[in-house]
């Protein structure tokens, strides 16, 4: 028996938790559905949605960030001190208001969702990607919640490399070329040995954005 992640095939709100396991060396498995068959999971999850964390025992967790803080927990990714857990919290909660911005703009039709998305990255996009360059910019060597790897760090690089994968079709996988500051966490990341092992062994579609830089 062990956890299980209920999400789709794609690394999406489910990576992090993955990411998150894999270095605590904490056994998973993924469960993967389809669009043709979430319709009849959908009703069995807490709020209709994925990700869902199983439990052995049964019991199940929406909600990526709570899922993400108590998997981060288990694996001693999650800070100790209190002032360190909310500068993980704080950046963690830029990136949300940064990825609600494109929410709106995934079902709409290919040629104005593209628009919608360069519209995005030249207005206030640009404005959260220019804090984080900032953030992260005065770390030096450390991480976000300072000497030690920890949740938000896996968010951060998550995010950025998804952004840079192909999947926003309005946003150049050349992008971070414009933030230098961004462009290095995320090759950082990319580089501990945890993370570098989870995509030697997981490289498959979306996930080539994932590696670190070549
Ligand atoms: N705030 C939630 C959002 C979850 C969410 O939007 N899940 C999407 C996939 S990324 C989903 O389940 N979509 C299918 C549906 O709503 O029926 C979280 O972070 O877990």
């Amino acid at each position: 028996m062990s956890y299980k992640i209920h999400y789709f095939p794609v690394p999406g709100r489910a990576e992090v938790a993955r990411l998150i396991l894999s270095i605590g060396g904490i056994p998973y498995e993924d469960v993967h559905y389809t669009h043709a068959t979430f319709p009849e999971a959908k009703p069995k999850m807490p709020f209709g949605q994925v990700p869902v964390l199983e439990f052995p025992d049964g019991k199940l967790l929406a909600q990526s960030g709570a899922i993400n803080r108590y998997t981060a927990k288990l694996a001693g990714l999650y800070p100790e001190d209190p002032l360190k857990a909310a500068r993980a919290d704080e950046a963690d909660f830029l990136l949300v208001d940064f990825m609600d911005l494109f929410s709106p703009t995934w079902f709409l039709p290919r040629e104005e969702k593209i628009k919608a998305q360069q519209e995005i990255l030249a207005g206030k996009g640009k404005d959260k990607l220019g804090f984080l360059s900032k953030l992260l910019g005065n770390l030096g060597e450390g991480y976000v919640a300072g000497d030690k790897l920890s949740f938000v760090d896996l968010t951060i690089f998550s995010t950025l490399s998804s952004l840079v994968s192909g999947m926003y079709e309005g946003v150049p996988t050349t992008l971070l070329g414009e933030y230098p500051a961004l462009k290095a966490f995320r090759n950082k990341i990319a580089n501990e040995p945890g993370v570098k092992a989870f995509y030697e062994k997981n490289s498959e579609g979306l996930r080539a954005a994932f590696k670190p830089d070549v």
